[in-house]
């Protein structure tokens, strides 16, 4: 009897637990408990941290987990390397929910790094007024060019001070062309750092950005280690032994 995990926190997983509730498959939905309000999900939900690779192995035998679907964001690599290794540790079926990165196309102006410290290196020295589109977590090295105006954009309202002088819009995805363009164009921004995230929720700053000749400083997602993956949720659900309307 299937008893599926799902390792959620995107709209792909979003999507993914309205098809498995439709199925009427037995599945638990989780969130890392980042965020203060994360939406509601037809699935039961847990939120929170298993305690690393060993809690999550102990939550599978303890659950009954037959089968872990890892359909987190391709940057929250910590989640997926654990899921590697409690699966293989306790046998568990595994299979990843990835969508595609964002690839260039003509008219898009991309500095390509490989991580945060890049990024930061990759600003230029003159004063300049920088888009931080990379949420809360990761935005400290940027302390190092302190010069530039900073606007950041957080899910929740932030709680602690900034470790830079930078102006927060509270917003949470999925984001628009027109949104994005009338942001850009009010604050006068000259330039953007955003990870290479893929899938449509946060896309739309990327077209924006190109509409506006802005270059983009594009973060290249963390390497994962080798497990089964797929792009759509179809394919998920077949992987779980059910056929959808969506065709598969
Ligand atoms: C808690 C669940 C849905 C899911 C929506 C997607 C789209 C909007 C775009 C920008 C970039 C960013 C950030 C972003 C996007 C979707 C999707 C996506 C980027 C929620 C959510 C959770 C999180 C966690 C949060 C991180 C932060 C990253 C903001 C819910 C809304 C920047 C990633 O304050 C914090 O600690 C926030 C942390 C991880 C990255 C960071 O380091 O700050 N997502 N985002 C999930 C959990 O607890 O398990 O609250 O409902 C989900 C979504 N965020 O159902 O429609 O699918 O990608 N999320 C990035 O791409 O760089 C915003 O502003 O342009
Ligand atoms: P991460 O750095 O990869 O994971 C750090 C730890 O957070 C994990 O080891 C685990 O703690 C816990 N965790 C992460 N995702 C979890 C989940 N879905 N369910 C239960 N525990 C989880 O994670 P992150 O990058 O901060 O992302 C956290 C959540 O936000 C994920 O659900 C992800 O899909 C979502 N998200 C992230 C981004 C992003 O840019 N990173 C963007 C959009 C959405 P334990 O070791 O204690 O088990």
């Amino acid at each position: 009897m299937t008893r599926a995990l799902v390792l959620g926190g995107t709209a792909d997983a979003s999507l993914l637990a309205a098809e498995i509730a439709r199925a009427g498959i037995d599945a638990v939905y989780s969130y890392g408990g980042r965020t203060r309000a994360p939406a509601n999900q037809p699935l039961p939900t847990r939120i929170g941290g298993f305690g690393g690779v060993s809690g999550l192995a102990d939550y599978v035998r303890r659950e009954g987990i037959t089968h872990v679907v890892d359909a987190t964001h391709p940057f929250a690599a910590g989640m997926s390397r654990n899921a590697v290794e409690a699966c293989a540790e306790t046998g568990t079926p595994l299979i990843a929910l990835e969508r595609a990165p964002w690839t260039k196309i003509p008219g898009d102006n991309w500095i390509e790094v490989a991580d945060v410290n890049a990024a930061v290196a990759a600003l230029p020295d003159a004063p300049a007024n920088i888009f931080l589109a990379i949420g809360r977590q990761h935005i400290a090295p940027f302390a190092a060019k302190p010069q530039h105006a900073y606007t950041l954009r957080f899910v929740d309202p932030p709680e602690a001070p900034r470790p830079f002088a930078a102006d927060v819009i509270v917003s949470r995805g999925p984001f628009t062309l027109e949104g994005e363009l009338e942001m850009m164009r009010a604050r006068g921004i000259t330039r953007i750092v955003a990870r290479n995230s893929g899938g449509d929720g946060a896309r739309a700053k990327i077209d924006a950005a190109r509409m506006l000749a802005l270059p983009v400083i594009v973060i290249s997602r963390p390497e994962l280690p080798e497990r089964q993956r797929v792009e759509s949720v179809a394919e998920i659900m077949a992987w779980l032994g059910h056929r959808t309307c969506l065709g598969a």
